[in-house]
């Protein structure tokens, strides 16, 4: 308490000193300055010295760096904005916040005579895999936000010149990314607000504050304090989609895709990667059958007749030897929608995140089994698999475990069963042997699988291979 009322005083004089005939609006953000301080201290509320002179006069726009504010509050969380904006409100102060400081527009970023919240101390990027969702405090410049994302693999749609910040979010935002994905603020997924009262909430598109979500895509700074950005990672949604759409969509032989959510961990981090495989056997691109893909930044096609070298030689030959590699195979029917196709993102993002240090490859892929393939194969007596006409996604999730690791923990296992029944096969549809997991009864999805018993049964009456050879259960 007693160096609080120590910085008060200091801090009382000071203003007193410079502000020699108080007119009504110094004396409001005077006062507002003077509760702040003895709330949050000195190094956070300044109202002199090198760090208040650097934000004051550091805004892009001239205009806009040459106000004295009474004080200027450099917050580093949330609930330093909500005490400053409580006094604010409390004293009737006029005020201003500052992110990246590139409003051309005059007073919109600092004042004179009020108090200024300035972002500078809080610049936090980060990306969770589990949720796939970007964070972003407000004062992080976009050049900066791509430097810590694009390692990671991740995009949001952001400002098109580094130095701009986050207040282009509340203005909408237009991105080079916005053509396929909107507006910047389209990505939001929920938004931390400082209202005028200095109350702390959450607004998302769903929840009792969407009225203020939606209003914080173009409201600018009118509706509150943002005081952190949630986002999605645009493109790995967009991906999903067009995988789903792909599957229920294309009826053409010509047509090759494969979609693979690569998770690179090393010492458990992990470094996203998005694979859209994409052939066409033939000279120009059908509309309509890649569209999608081809409009999501970063995916790229290969449009060709090809010979079949050709495809089989653009994948990495696949000859890493030395960890534990575990399989696992579920199945979409081209009736899932696409949120069936986005819960298997989610759950393959968490148990990457929850093994990551057991983990060095996550694989999450798709591969389209559609009808030309079914009707290809039944044209050639077809096969016991014997999957329906109408075409399905095979459903590839595999892993690698750190080199050198001999065993599987309990936990892994437990966690492996555990993701396979979250991702489960559509009724119907069968799982594919060549990338299941060995505890899956696959020849049970088969739809021949009686007449597979009764030959099983005729070939092996003594059932010897099942007791004496390891191989899929299910006979
Ligand atoms: C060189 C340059 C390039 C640009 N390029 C683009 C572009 O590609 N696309 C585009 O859409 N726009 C662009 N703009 C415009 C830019 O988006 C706007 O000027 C935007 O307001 C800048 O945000 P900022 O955080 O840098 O600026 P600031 O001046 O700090 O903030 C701008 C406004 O938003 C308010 N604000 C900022 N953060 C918050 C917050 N957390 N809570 C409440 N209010 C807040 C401020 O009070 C101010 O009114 C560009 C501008 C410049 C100068
Ligand atoms: C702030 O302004 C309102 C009216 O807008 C007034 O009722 C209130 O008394 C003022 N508060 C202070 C501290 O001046
Ligand atoms: C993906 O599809 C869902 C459901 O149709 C839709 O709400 C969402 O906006 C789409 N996302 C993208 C990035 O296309
Ligand atoms: C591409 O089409 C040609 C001509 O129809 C065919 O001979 C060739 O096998 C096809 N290649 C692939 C990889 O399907
Ligand atoms: C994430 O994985 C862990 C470990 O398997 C599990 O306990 C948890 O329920 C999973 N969470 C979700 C949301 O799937
Ligand atoms: C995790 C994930 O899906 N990341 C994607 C984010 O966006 C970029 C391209 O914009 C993709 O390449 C990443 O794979």
């Amino acid at each position: 308490m007693f160096s609080f009322s120590l910085l008060f005083l200091a801090f009382a004089s000071i203003r007193i000193s410079r502000a020699k005939l108080p007119t009504a609006s110094t004396q409001a953000s005077v006062a507002a300055c003077a509760e702040i301080s003895s709330t949050l201290g000195s190094v956070i509320v300044q109202s002199l010295g090198v760090e208040y002179t650097l934000a004051a006069s550091g805004a892009w726009d001239l205009f806009n760096a040459q106000s004295q504010p009474t004080c200027i509050v450099f917050p580093r969380n949330s609930g330093h904005v909500q005490a400053a904006m409580t006094s604010i409100f409390k004293f009737n102060s006029s005020y201003a916040v500052q992110a990246g400081g590139h409003s051309a527009m005059e007073g919109w970023n600092t004042v004179q005579n009020g108090v200024l919240i300035h972002f500078s101390h809080m610049t936090d990027v980060s990306y969770n895999p589990s949720t796939d969702t970007i964070t972003l405090q407000p004062g992080v410049h976009w050049g900066n936000v791509y430097n810590v994302l694009e390692p990671q693999g991740v995009a949001p749609v952001g400002g098109r010149q580094g130095d701009v910040g986050t207040g282009l979010l509340l203005g909408g935002g237009l991105s080079f990314l916005s053509p396929a994905y909107g507006f910047a603020s389209d990505s939001y997924k929920a938004l931390h607000v400082v209202l005028v009262t200095g109350q702390l909430v959450t607004a998302t598109a769903t929840n009792q504050y969407a009225d203020l979500f939606r209003a914080l895509k173009g409201g600018g700074n009118r509706f509150g304090i943002v005081t952190r950005y949630e986002f999605g990672n645009a493109s790995s949604e967009a991906v999903l989609n067009a995988t789903s759409h792909y599957v229920r969509d294309v009826q053409d032989p010509k047509a090759v895709l494969l979609v693979s959510f690569v998770h690179l961990i090393v010492a458990g981090l992990i470094t996203p990667i998005t694979m859209v495989n994409l052939y066409y056997n033939g000279t120009t691109f059908p509309t309509g059958i890649f569209d999608e893909f081809l409009a999501i930044p970063g995916a790229t096609g290969l449009l060709t007749p090809l010979s079949y070298l050709d495809i089989a030689t653009s994948l990495p030959p696949g000859n890493d030897r030395g960890s534990i590699q575990l399989f696992g195979a579920s199945a979409f029917s081209v009736s899932e929608p696409v949120s069936v196709y986005q819960n298997a993102f989610a759950r393959f993002t968490n148990y990457s995140n929850v093994f990551r240090n057991e983990l060095s490859l996550n694989v999450l892929a798709f591969t389209p089994v559609l009808n030309p393939q079914i009707q290809a194969g039944r044209l050639r007596d077809g096969t016991i698999i014997d999957p329906p006409l109408g075409g399905y996604a095979a459903v590839q999730l595999s892993r690698t475990l750190v080199a050198g690791m001999s065993s599987i923990s309990p936990g892994l296992d437990v966690g492996t069963q555990l993701l396979l029944q979250q991702v489960p096969p559509s009724p119907g549809i069968p799982l594919f042997l060549n990338e299941c997991d060995k505890k899956q009864n696959v020849f049970q999805t088969y739809g021949a699988y009686s007449e597979l018993k009764q030959t099983y049964n005729k070939y092996d009456p003594t059932r010897f291979n099942v007791h004496h050879t390891d191989g899929p259960i299910g006979l």
